[in-house]
């Protein structure tokens, strides 16, 4: 069963959508921002020269720099007072991204939406509390619509409130949470310490998603939650959360939602594009969006995608769950890591919580790395017995001797209860 039989079409019936629609979306750029006008009539390409999907690559990429340079409005293709809502990404730098959103726009985002919870095991009628911060943030809102669509309650209680999130998932019973994947272990935690048994609650999903999130992770909000815990991803400028999601029965890979938002994988150096089974930078163009369409739009996400048919019957393109940004790519003395292969190889240790930070350092000419981690409040045994598996391990698989690893008590590691957690501190 699938919300939109298109969700389960032929691949043959796919591409001819996508081929009508790539069409029409780059007409409509071009006819209707300056922006892509000129992008494209530097590149000397035009309309003219893109038939389908296949003719993608010949036009030029659209970067997070493109949004910023042309601040707040330069990617509109409609009237401000066409716009129904408007949405902010922040960066970490800079001015943030300012997303439009026109009454058709709002419409797509319901749509994908309500697919994703349908996908998800979330059923009409069934209560979803929603965890994601409301606001200029996507996450809250774009759930909201989605729930709204599919015809489930939801709870709009938003980030935080920690203790009232917890009286609310024993008192009203919701059999779905929405938030980010640090957040259901810090709620997992703070039962604990409440005495609340997760366990027996009638909660069974966790959607989570707006931040990455390792397999050593995955199991322990599903193991301390009781739950399946099902990936969403999504990013503003494309639509927010929605643009792809597991699906509870197989729980292997995102469902992109293709005939909405057309992906490739790219080599993040070259530009070229990679085949399905590479990794990649991941590059959408959105097929039907109005306010402010985004044509061949590099997410930094890397990721692999496949078109192997899935068990749950859809017969859409999926990609891996996004472990790593192409610039969190730390470079520590020539050796090329991301902050989540340190992740998922140290967290696999019995004993160490799913907790971690990286700090960076300049000691004179040479950059320092050091780990910390915290150990789990089962593990009763010498913390420099996990310090030196870490490191044995960190070696072994990774050929990486951080400068320092600690391993902290219980707590140690400071946690953070609303927004997307911070791993990374560059110190340099
Ligand atoms: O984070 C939209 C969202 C909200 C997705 C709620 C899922 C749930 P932005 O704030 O624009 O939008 O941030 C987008 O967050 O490019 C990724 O780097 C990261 N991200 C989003 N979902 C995932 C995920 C929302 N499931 C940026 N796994 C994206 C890993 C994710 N990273």
């Amino acid at each position: 069963m699938v919300w939109n039989d298109i969700e389960a079409t032929s691949r043959d019936a796919l591409t001819d959508l996508q081929d009508q629609r790539v069409r029409k979306i780059v007409t409509y750029v071009y006819e209707n921002v300056p922006f892509y006008r000129d992008r494209f009539d530097e590149a000397g390409v035009g309309p003219a020269d893109v038939d389908g999907i296949e003719d993608l690559p010949r036009l030029p990429f659209t970067t997070k720099e493109d949004l910023r340079d042309h601040y707040p409005d330069g990617l509109f293709a409609v009237e401000h007072e066409e716009m129904r809502c408007l949405h902010a990404s922040s960066g970490t730098t800079g001015k943030p991204k300012i997303i439009g959103y026109t009454e058709k726009d709002m419409g797509i985002w319901r749509e994908v939406m309500a697919r994703s919870l349908d996908a998800a095991g979330v059923e009409q009628g069934e209560t979803v509390q929603n965890a994601y911060g409301y606001g200029l943030f996507t996450g809250g809102l774009g759930v909201h619509h989605g729930c709204d669509e599919l015809g489930a309650t939801v709870i709009p209680i938003g980030g935080g409130q920690t203790k009232r999130q917890l009286e609310f998932l024993h008192d009203l019973g919701s059999e779905t949470l929405t938030c980010t994947p640090s957040y259901a272990l810090y709620l997992a935690e703070q039962a604990d310490e409440m005495g609340i048994d997760l366990q027996s609650l009638p909660l069974s999903t966790v959607i989570f998603g707006a931040e990455p999130c390792t397999d050593p992770m995955r199991e322990a909000i599903e193991d301390r939650l009781g739950v399946t815990g099902v990936d969403i991803y999504g990013l503003s400028e494309v639509i927010g959360p929605g643009v792809s999601i597991e699906c509870a029965e197989a729980q292997d890979g995102l469902h992109i939602w293709e005939d909405q938002f057309y992906p490739e994988v790219i080599d993040p150096e070259t530009g070229d594009v990679l085949p399905a089974g590479e990794e990649g930078e991941l590059v959408f163009t959105t097929l039907t969006k109005e306010g402010m369409p985004v044509i061949r739009y590099r997410t930094g996400d890397m990721t692999t995608l496949t078109r192997e048919p899935c068990d749950c019957g859809r017969t859409t393109v999926r990609m891996d769950n996004v472990t790593g940004r192409s610039d969190d790519l730390l470079i520590v003395r020539g050796v090329n890591l991301y902050p989540s292969e340190i992740e998922a190889t140290v967290l696999d240790i019995e004993g160490l919580a799913p907790q971690y930070r990286i700090d960076l350092y300049r000691e004179g000419e040479m950059d320092e790395i050091h780990i910390t981690l915290e150990r789990s409040p089962t593990f009763d045994g010498d913390p420099d017995d996990l310090r030196q598996e870490a490191r044995s391990r960190l070696d072994a698989q990774l050929s990486f001797q951080p400068d320092e690893v600690a391993v902290r008590e219980v707590g140690g590691i400071e946690r953070q209860e609303t927004g997307k957690v911070k791993r990374v501190y560059d110190h340099r």
